[in-house]
């Protein structure tokens, strides 16, 4: 394996157009520190970089939509985002931002670089212009009604109230967000970078070389070899943004695809003067953690551009993370469906080691998972209290009570197979947990650190160092006689237990220090020692603490979270979505997309089109209902909650899909009439409901167990009818 003598890590760069979420954290944040941590633990040289995205059309509509300046809005979000990492303890070496003049230069000498180079094409193509203001129009500032939905508020590249992507041709009576005026056709000049030509030494690049990136990672790769490259227009008409360095170039910008990576170069010079060793060595290692949307950015344009300039190391790896949906849901902005980190730390303060922890337990790593308040109170209750906060509270407690509040020794003479293991324990598991780091299998990681300290639990459980106090207690008090060898003895076995309980909790502080860095520091406090005692080179030994040392008083690592602080937050997540959704009625038009993000620039747009147009509705009217039915009628139905598993085509059925669905007690197959109107891979883990009794039927072969409950809008597009939050399968509905 290669020897790196540096590392330099990147996290993206979220755009200052609105705060970060907890599906920001888990995508790339949380990970990327855990890993920085972990190198600087382990002495290596290494720095974070990141910074806030400040250009692009995400952050004109927001100043459009809050009716301020686009410096008022980044400078706005930049400083809540910065705060937020911040507290959660996001250890970035900076975090600097793409509005720098440090920025600014080092993006466009970049692209006089490949400029100078004869290496842009230039081309004239047609865009859509507002003539009132004088000014080209990005798909999203053209707005109209969208012709699945109805909505008269659809973006030029996608509606918001229904989740089709469009294109401008597609809206009905388009208009410009920035006048109202009706959108036309001109002329405009860009300068293209040719990735086709980057082709070949992408796919030995990617496809040869870095077999070992991560499955989701390297199948999009090279899905997008496959298809093969285009040029891509890396200018834009607008007035924000890094401009255009070219005398005929008034009005343009970089695109902020284009500028936006170029960021962690010009945040690194920020950083150091030395910054060249960290770009431009082959002995860097550098890494970009980001989320899976900016695949193709980070693994294909980017180091194309790289590659270009040249003098540039490549990234070694891009761990990138699928999505964490909330509550079964995706994330959505402008739904408000998300938990804002802000608030989290507000409603739970002093507590972000447990978000740190349920977010890494279940980050989605290999794919989109899902995060539930329940799921964040259990795994607080039943791990961070009742295994981890626990084994150390126990640990402390004893060895107050029954070790005069002092490291007691270890007695070689009366050691047990139990101790040996238990000590040898420290060491196996620290391997475990670097090889896993080293891997960027954080939960895995994370998980034989909770399950260190459960051995610790089964430890103590098994030598009942209490039980051996009180006989120890009796004999002295009865001074029957006993032979001082079997009062040795206990006191002995005492010690030991303890001795070894304390050892290990020292090397659980080093272990989690990476993943819960407030709850390390917490221990070291209690154990008195200082912070280079979490140095990785002691993970695995087992004379951390040393014998007759006093130590301090336990503190709670952990609190239990109590029922009704779940119920709170699911109840502000409900009310958060009937406020948007009134806002989005009211035609309050300007939201922002989940991440914000402008990767669906015309090249890259999803191929899906909308399968209705307006003309042909369904009318919803009176006369449609059908005859009246008695309660008993309704009562036959068994209707029930269940979650879809798995999702296929049925072949040559063009309407079918067979689902595989769990109802908790048992798991159904169930043929649907929906492959029209979603895709298979989009609908695994949604909860729906069952009629759970309807006699089975075959379909094309298949047998169906019950059917799925849809709602039909009046252009005949689907919805699922499905809890508000997602809730135990087999739940009854009535
Ligand atoms: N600003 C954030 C996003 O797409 C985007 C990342 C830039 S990384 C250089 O979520
Ligand atoms: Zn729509």
């Amino acid at each position: 394996m290669k020897e790196f003598k540096r590392y330099l890590l990147t996290a993206a760069l979220p755009y200052a157009n609105g705060p970060v979420h907890i599906g920001h954290l888990a995508g790339c944040y949380l990970p990327a520190d855990i890993y920085a941590r972990y190198l600087r633990a382990r002495k290596r040289d290494v720095k974070f970089v990141c910074g806030s995205d400040e250009h692009g059309v995400p952050i004109t509509i927001r100043a459009m939509k809050e009716g301020v300046t686009p410096q008022e809005v980044v400078d706005k979000y930049h400083a809540m985002i910065a705060d937020s990492f911040a507290q959660m303890a996001i250890s970035f070496d900076i975090y600097s931002r793409t509005s720098n003049p440090v920025h600014h230069k080092t993006a466009s000498d970049f692209f006089t670089k490949l400029y100078n180079d004869g290496l842009f094409e230039e081309k004239e193509t047609e865009q859509y212009y507002d003539e009132e203001k004088k000014t080209f129009l990005a798909d999203r500032y053209i707005i109209g009604t969208c012709p699945v939905c109805g909505n008269p508020s659809a973006y030029g590249d996608q509606c918001e109230k229904c989740g089709s992507s469009l294109s401008p041709e597609q809206l009905i009576k388009p208009r410009s967000a920035l006048s109202d005026a009706v959108p036309v056709k001109k002329t405009t000049k860009h300068w293209y970078f040719p990735l086709q030509k980057y082709e070949p030494f992408l796919k030995q690049w990617i496809l040869e070389e870095h077999k070992e990136w991560k499955n989701n990672v390297y199948g999009q790769c090279k899905s997008w070899l496959d298809n093969g490259l285009q040029p891509r227009a890396m200018t834009r008409d607008s007035n924000w943004g890094v401009k255009v360095p070219l005398p005929d170039a008034e009005g343009k910008v970089l695109y902020v695809w284009f500028d936006a990576p170029i960021g962690y170069i010009s945040a690194t010079k920020e950083l150091t003067t030395e910054w060249a060793d960290y770009w431009c060595k082959d002995d860097t290692k550098l890494v970009h953690f980001i989320g899976k949307d900016n695949i193709v950015f980070h693994c294909i344009i980017f180091p194309a551009m790289l590659k270009a300039h040249g003098n540039f190391v490549l990234p070694d790896n891009v761990p990138a993370n699928e999505f964490l949906n909330i509550e079964g849901d995706k994330v959505s902005t402008s739904r408000n469906w998300a938990v804002w980190v802000h608030e989290y730390l507000k409603d739970f303060p002093g507590q972000q080691d447990v978000l740190r922890y349920v977010l890494c337990a279940n980050a989605p790593e290999t794919k989109d998972n899902d995060f539930t308040w329940k799921d964040f109170q259990d795994r607080n209750n039943g791990e961070l209290v009742s295994i981890f906060g626990n084994f150390v509270n126990r640990t402390f407690v004893l060895m107050h009570k029954l070790c005069n509040s002092k490291v007691p020794p270890l007695h070689n003479d009366v050691m047990d197979n139990l101790d040996e293991q238990m000590l040898a324990e420290f060491a196996i598991t620290s391997r475990k947990v670097e090889t896993l780091l080293e891997q960027y299998k954080f939960r895995e990681a994370l998980f034989e650190v909770i399950d260190l300290a459960r051995k610790g639990n089964k430890y103590l459980q098994e030598k009942e160092p209490w039980k051996k106090a009180s006989a120890l207690d009796k004999l002295t008090m009865e001074d029957s006689g006993n032979s001082q060898q079997i009062v040795d003895g206990l006191r002995k076995q005492i010690d030991n237990s303890l001795h070894i309980s304390l050892q290990l909790t020292a090397n659980l502080s080093i272990l989690v220090n990476p993943f819960l860095p407030f709850t390390a520091k917490k221990m070291n406090y209690m154990m008195k020692v200082v912070d280079k005692m979490l140095d990785w080179e002691n993970a695995g030994k087992t004379k951390l603490l040393s014998t007759g040392y006093s130590l301090r008083a336990p503190e709670l690592l952990f609190r239990k979270i109590e029922d009704s602080e779940i119920i709170t937050q699911i109840d502000k997540l409900k009310a958060g979505l009937i406020k948007a959704q009134d806002a989005l009625n009211k035609n309050n038009i300007m939201t922002s997309t989940q991440a914000g993000n402008e990767s669906n620039d015309s090249g890259n747009r999803s191929q899906d089109k909308p399968e209705n147009s307006a003309a042909n509705t369904i009318p919803i009217t009176k006369e449609t209902l059908k005859a009246e039915i008695v309660y008993d009628d309704f009562a036959k139905l068994d209707l029930k909650v269940a979650t879809i598993t798995a999702a296929e085509k049925v072949e040559k059925a063009d309407k079918l899909l067979k689902l595989e669905v769990d109802l908790g007690y048992e798991k159904r197959t169930v043929v649907s009439g929906i492959a029209m109107h979603f895709k298979p891979e989009e609908i695994v883990g949604k909860q729906v409901v069952l009629v759970a009794n309807l006699a089975p039927r075959k379909m094309r072969g298949i047998e169906s167990n019950g059917m799925i409950l849809m709602a039909e809008d009046k252009n005949g597009k689907l919805y699922f009818v499905s809890p508000e939050i997602k809730i135990d399968e087999g739940s009854g509905v009535s």
